[in-house]
């Protein structure tokens, strides 16, 4: 879970994450890199073609993870208790019954070009926020379609869509019943997360054909009406990662496919119930003995706050080295430290000295560090991308 990352390291990243699509962003205008030509290489399944299926087969199974599965700890609830309440609420990212049925896996068939329809509940699909959680906690759409993003409280939220490391867009939603549409152009998983509660996270899985099922409470699911032949089978989830099948469907028979994604869980590390520290973030990154290196943490300053750069004002001699630490929890969302004309908002203008580097970190994601290096003295102020709207923006005076 913890990745270090420098800002060397963030830079290949930002490369590539710089010619993915922006096209679909809230913010105000900028100049958005054209994408790179080998982008369509998911949106081959545009392709898809509605047939009549007369021997289609099934395929029926349960998603499972046997053996202990130790359960991920509670969210805390810490903000707008007249609408979300104060008890703190189960972690949705790995629910298993009692025999090991896994809930909110998903169950794709892969490269599907002929079929049966895409199902209505795909092409209008819709999340709800409501009473602080994102429902469904795991949607389903069909790729290039429009999905709708409402909030049902009467309080602000801020729903974002990423795409791996890539934010696709970030939108402010202040009026209860307010209801905007996004249409998503690639096939793959989509993580959001509401920007001013950071326990509502959920996902989306964008499908390009229609062979696809979300496993029930008991893990179980059921895809019908497939054209025989042989398939191979994506099974995703959000916190075990994916893991593929390959099965056989034969016309008018049903074909069984378990699967235990023990291996998947043994390979995640224990997860841990303590509030992640300063010093378990360096562990993430290089270590920290360096004085020449100071840290700002990216976290409430209090429960039920809104996010800050901690300290959100620094003085520092050129040639420190400022590691960012992302210490909002491990249930917290992602943050940015980004001082790039590029990315500002006119509510979080880039503030350089003439002379003065540029910056951008990747979405660190909790316990992920960044580090940015200051040659050039004079005053600096930058924001996190998500948040900065809502404050969380910090100086830096770098002296001779
Ligand atoms: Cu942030």
């Amino acid at each position: 879970m913890k990745r270090g990352l420098s800002v060397c390291g963030a830079l290949v990243i930002l490369t590539m994450a710089a010619s993915c699509s922006r096209g679909t962003s809230e913010q105000p205008t900028r100049d958005i890199p054209p994408p790179p030509p080998s982008a369509p290489a998911n949106t081959a399944g545009a392709a898809y073609e509605v047939a009549a299926v007369t021997d289609g087969g099934s395929i029926k199974g349960t998603i499972s993870v046997s053996g202990p599965v130790a359960k991920l700890p509670p969210r805390k609830i810490s903000k707008d208790p007249q609408v979300c309440g104060t008890a703190q609420r189960e972690s949705q990212k790995l629910i298993v019954n009692k025999t090991g049925g896994l809930r909110n896996a998903v169950v794709i068939v892969q490269g599907v070009k002929r079929g049966k329809a895409m199902p209505a509940a795909a092409q209008s699909a819709e999340i709800d926020q409501n009473k602080c959680e994102y429902s469904p906690h795991v949607q389903v759409m069909a790729l290039n379609t429009e999905i709708s993003l409402r909030n049902s409280d009467p309080i602000l939220h801020n729903i974002q869509f990423f795409e791996g490391d890539n934010s696709l867009f970030n939108i402010a939603q202040p009026v209860q019943g307010q209801v905007n549409k996004k249409k998503i152009e690639k096939a793959g998983t989509i993580y959001v997360e509401c920007a001013v509660h950071g326990w509502m996270q959920g996902n989306v899985v964008v499908v390009d054909n229609p062979y696809y099922a979300v496993t029930d409470e008991n893990g179980k699911f059921s895809i019908t009406d497939l054209l025989p032949g042989k398939y191979q089978v994506k099974i995703w989830h959000e916190y075990l990662g994916e893991s593929t099948r390959e099965i056989t469907v034969g016309a008018k028979a049903e074909t069984t496919l378990d699967a235990d994604l023990k291996e998947l869980l043994a390979k995640k590390t224990a997860p841990s119930t303590a509030t992640p520290t300063a010093a378990a973030g360096n562990d993430a990154g290089a270590k920290t003995a360096n004085a020449n290196e100071v840290v700002v943490q990216m976290k409430e300053l209090a429960a039920g706050t809104m996010f800050r750069f901690e300290p959100d004002n620094l003085t520092i001699k050129v040639g420190t080295t400022v590691k960012w630490i992302n210490n909002s929890g491990e249930d917290g969302p992602r943050h940015t430290s980004t001082d790039d004309p590029e990315w500002e908002t006119p509510q979080t203008p880039a503030v350089l000295p003439a002379g003065g580097q540029k910056w951008r970190t990747p979405f660190l994601r909790p316990g992920e560090s960044a580090t940015h290096t200051f040659t050039t003295p004079g005053k600096y102020q930058y924001f996190c991308e998500t948040h900065g709207p809502y404050g969380m923006i910090g100086n830096i005076t770098v002296v001779p």
